[in-house]
């Protein structure tokens, strides 16, 4: 019997939970994070699975491997990843990671940077677990974009980057207020299904994998509340960091909100994330007229463990549950 151990911090973000690995990852060296990422995907992919996928995790649960950072401005480094893929950024595990790496006694309130392989991402730990981070350039390249959902329809969306893709479609049913989650997963999944069948990407072809509906708030304090499919089949429990993104950029490209106006972004549960934006002066102009913002999302995380991952290598789902 071969053993491996790697050890990972649990966390929630707003009701998000983010597991951290922070010893026994695989070894990736020290190139570019998006390399890094890369040989994750090509050569330890079982690890991926071993982490997040069931027994030890579930299609809600996101990793998150520590790594050194290349730009010795930065605390540390992240790849995000889920049981579908890699993720270009995460704004619930961001919080999450600030939290772990604060528990771990690495950080300390104030400042920080931190390296993803999408880009730098600068960070504020506040008090009481707060974190407040600013994403990635975030724009929309498409609005009113149709697409035909067999069962449902003809559905009308916004695609937007905010760290990944997304297809924004405004819940006109009322459908956001009910407890129907199922019935939410299955509109969502079949929006996904219809994108990819007919073709409608991001930029250069990339797959838009998370679904995000909007609707009115359940608590007045709020702007909006959404609910978002994300690449494993689940929907994020928290307001999703990346995906409010996509939505304050579509907010600004229709001149429905103000650089440094609040948006309170609720998400399915009730979690709520303070944002704004302002307008990226570095933009390249790639969204649909206006150009780039950088989004500030601001939340709170709780470590809730701290586990050792057994891989016994005669366990028959050692390295995740196939489904
Ligand atoms: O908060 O950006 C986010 C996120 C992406 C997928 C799940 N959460």
């Amino acid at each position: 019997m071969a053993e491996t151990r790697i050890q990972v911090i649990d966390s929630h973000t707003g009701g998000e939970p983010t597991r951290i690995v922070i010893e026994g990852g695989p070894p990736l060296g020290s190139a570019s994070l998006m390399d890094r990422r890369k040989l994750f995907r090509d050569d330890f992919d079982d690890l991926r699975r071993a982490i997040v996928d069931e027994p030890r995790g579930c299609d809600f649960l996101i990793g998150g491997l520590l790594c050194e950072p290349t730009d010795p401005s930065c605390v540390a480094g992240v790849i995000f990843f889920d049981t579908a893929d890699y993720l270009g950024m995460c704004g619930h595990g961001m919080i999450g990671l600030v939290i772990t790496l604060q528990h771990l006694g690495r950080i300390e309130q104030g400042h920080h940077r931190i390296e993803t392989p999408v880009g730098i991402v600068p960070v504020e730990l506040h008090p009481n677990n707060r974190v407040t981070i600013q994403n990635v350039s975030s724009y929309r390249v498409q609005k009113d974009v149709s697409v035909e959902v067999p069962e449902f329809g003809t559905v009308v969306g916004d695609i937007a980057w905010g760290g990944n893709w997304f297809f924004l479609v405004q819940d006109s049913t009322g459908a956001l207020a009910t407890d129907h989650v199922d019935d939410l997963l299955r509109f969502t999944k079949a929006i996904r299904l219809a994108l990819i069948t007919q073709g409608i990407t991001g930029d250069e072809g990339a797959i838009i994998d998370h679904i995000e509906l909007f609707g009115s708030p359940l608590d007045s304090k709020n702007d909006s509340r959404n609910f978002v499919l994300c690449p494993g089949g689940e929907y994020d429990r928290s307001p999703c960091g990346t995906g409010t993104s996509a939505k304050l950029a579509c907010l600004a490209a229709d001149g429905k909100l103000s650089p440094g106006a609040k948006w309170r972004q609720e998400s399915y549960i009730g979690s709520v994330f303070e944002c704004h934006y302002h307008p990226d002066e570095n933009g390249d102009g790639s969204g649909d007229g206006v150009d780039q913002i950088i989004p500030t999302v601001s939340g709170w995380a709780r470590v809730c463990g701290e586990t050792t991952l057994i891989l016994d290598s005669d366990d028959p789902f050692c390295m995740g549950i196939r489904q």
